[in-house]
């Protein structure tokens, strides 16, 4: 039995997230590539960044932007070749970044060989989906005939009847995604050689989407229904299944991921604290780290995301804070607040209003980046990116919020209503391309963008924050750099203070003498600051934030970083 890793090399890393469909486009066809990419090498470097997270590039029909896989180990031609791949890894080698790419295995594309053969009932890759025959006493391809009461996530029934075959197909995502069956152990001898692969060609670790939808509680049937709704979502039927430790430290066997400290997150959709603590237990060979979702939920209503409620900034704190200490020693937690599937901070939880954006995307990164944990950067937050503003449907792309927009109006939901969550909650918020400079599309494409730049790419762009001394990517650049020269930043204990405070978030991390205490007004309005519940000011040194001696009130957005040695 491998030896768990008791101090990983990422422990005091920051992963960069490129999600390539909106980073550079180098040939004009108006969506990002490879060559484009690499041509920004230098850029993601300069930020002091460990680790490149690469979003698929894999041979995909896009009908979910990649996350739909017709072939693991071809370049979709959208992006480049093999040959750029590995022009790509070279030049992230030569600068000391590590690549991490995505790992999309819960589900391939239904235009994936493997699916394409599993739809004659006679394959032998049959049992590589999930098959079943309609609901007894159902009429197949009739409405209730699906063989269990499952919602898919990206809305309507988690099964797709085929015609050819007689039989229904599991798809917990959209139909042209179907889910390979991991119970089947030629599946999962498929997956690891292929990551064995890629690990091979340079690859450094992964980022394994869905993950803990592999293992789903056998035999599949209906799940609870909440009155009212058509579908069932009960999270037991479909996640954490019950041999979801046995097919991690399989994997983790098989490809060798401690063996080689391969770096890996799992993204974890409905995953309690307590659950990602034995996940990423050190004391076992499994995950290095979880991706959760329970602090990206705090702002919606019962029904979906897309039903706004305001963040209760207590609600956020002590959820990462419940975290913090769950984690604690044994396991190790991700730290993000942005990725390719969720709305811009400074826009979602922060103000981005021209007089506070840069202070709240400060605010913002320097709360997330203190907490213990690796960090992680998606492209644009560095420059303080807003959402983008979109205000007709026409101007979506995402699969997920063009579904939600067709079954919520016909459901009755006032379109007005709908375009509002939208707005604010789209995955298209974080998919604009990246404007490298003011000027047309930005610099990101001489063609046209696959999908607009923001509104205000002339003024939040690449090369007004580069001139920027004391602006947002100054100031990522400045956390990246103390969690690499400081271990009570990588390594101290988490504790939180003043946890019931609307708009202070305050926390100190420690570490044998040192200490580290983070006070933040995460507020458009003037704090008062209760001096008397914090450690003694006297003999700190400021690392961070606002130049006035006086702690007793913090400006709008001001965040201060201070070291106390003992
Ligand atoms: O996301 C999983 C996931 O659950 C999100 O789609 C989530 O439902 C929502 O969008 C965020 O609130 C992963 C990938 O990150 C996403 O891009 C894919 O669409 C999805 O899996 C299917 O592969």
């Amino acid at each position: 039995m491998e030896q768990p890793l008791s101090d990983p090399w990422w422990s005091d890393a920051v992963v960069y997230q490129i999600y390539p469909r909106s980073f550079c486009d180098s040939n004009g066809d108006g969506v990002g590539d490879l060559q484009g990419i690499i041509s920004k090498l230098d850029y993601v470097a300069d930020l002091g960044v460990d680790v490149v997270w690469l979003s698929p590039i894999y041979a995909s029909p896009q009908d979910d932007n990649g996350y739909d896989i017709a072939d693991y180990e071809e370049i979709d031609p959208l992006f480049g070749t093999m040959g750029d791949f590995e022009e790509l890894v070279a030049g992230l080698h030569r600068r000391g970044l590590k690549l991490v790419m995505d790992l999309v295995v819960n589900h391939t594309s239904d235009e994936h060989s493997w699916f394409q053969s599993s739809r004659d009932p006679q394959s032998p890759k049959r049992e590589w989906y999930h098959w079943r025959p309609a609901r007894e006493g159902f009429e197949p391809g009739t409405p209730g005939a699906e063989p269990t009461n499952w919602g898919s996530f990206f809305g309507g029934s988690a099964w797709a009847y085929d015609e050819a075959s007689g039989e229904y197909y599991l798809h917990l995502f959209s139909r042209k995604q179907p889910d390979l069956n991991w119970e089947n152990p030629e599946v999962r001898e498929a997956v690891y050689a292929m990551m064995n692969r890629w690990v091979e060609r340079g690859v450094d670790g992964f980022r394994m989407d869905v993950i803990n939808l592999i293992s789903k509680t056998m035999p599949l049937a209906d799940g609870h229904q909440r009155p009212g709704e058509p579908y069932s979502f009960e999270v037991e039927r479909v996640a954490n299944g019950p041999r979801m430790v046995e097919f991690l430290e399989e994997m983790n066997a098989a490809v060798g991921i401690d063996a080689r400290q391969l770096f890996t997150v799992g993204e974890m959709v409905m995953c309690t604290a307590e659950q990602a603590r034995i996940y990423t237990s050190r004391a076992h060979p499994r995950l290095g780290m979880v991706f959760t979702f329970e602090h990206m939920s705090l702002d919606q209503g019962p029904g979906s995301k897309f039903e706004l409620k305001p963040l209760h900034l207590p609600d956020l704190k002590t959820n990462l804070a419940h975290w913090q200490e769950q984690l604690g020693e044994e396991g190790w937690n991700s730290l993000y607040f942005e990725n390719h599937d969720q709305p811009r901070v400074v826009s979602r939880f922060g103000d981005d209003s021209p007089e506070h954006r840069v202070a709240a995307a400060k605010a913002w990164a320097t709360v997330l980046h203190l907490h213990r944990g690796t960090p992680y950067v998606y492209q644009g937050q560095e420059i303080g990116m807003t959402n983008a503003g979109f205000t007709r449907i026409k101007q979506y792309r995402d699969i997920e919020s063009l579904n939600y927009f067709a079954d919520a109006t016909a459901a009755g939901v006032p379109e007005q209503t709908v375009l509002a969550g939208l707005a604010l909650k789209s995955r298209d918020n974080a998919r604009t391309p990246i404007p490298w400079g003011a000027g047309p599309q930005g610099g990101f494409t001489r063609g046209t963008p696959w999908l607009p730049l923001n509104a205000n790419a002339d003024t939040v762009n690449v090369q007004a924050a580069l001139a920027a001394s004391d602006g947002v990517r100054a100031h990522y650049q400045r956390l990246i750099a103390l969690r690499h020269e400081l271990e009570v930043i990588q390594k101290g204990r988490f504790d939180l203070l003043l946890p019931e405070d609307p708009k202070l978030w305050v926390f100190t991390r420690t570490l044998t003498s040192e200490q580290v205490l983070v006070v933040a007004n995460m507020s458009a309005h003037l704090a008062s600051v209760p001096v008397q519940q914090l450690p003694d000011l006297r003999d700190a040194e400021l690392l961070l934030g606002g130049s006035g001696a006086d702690i007793q009130t913090l400006e709008p957005w001001e965040a201060r970083v201070y070291l106390v040695r003992g």
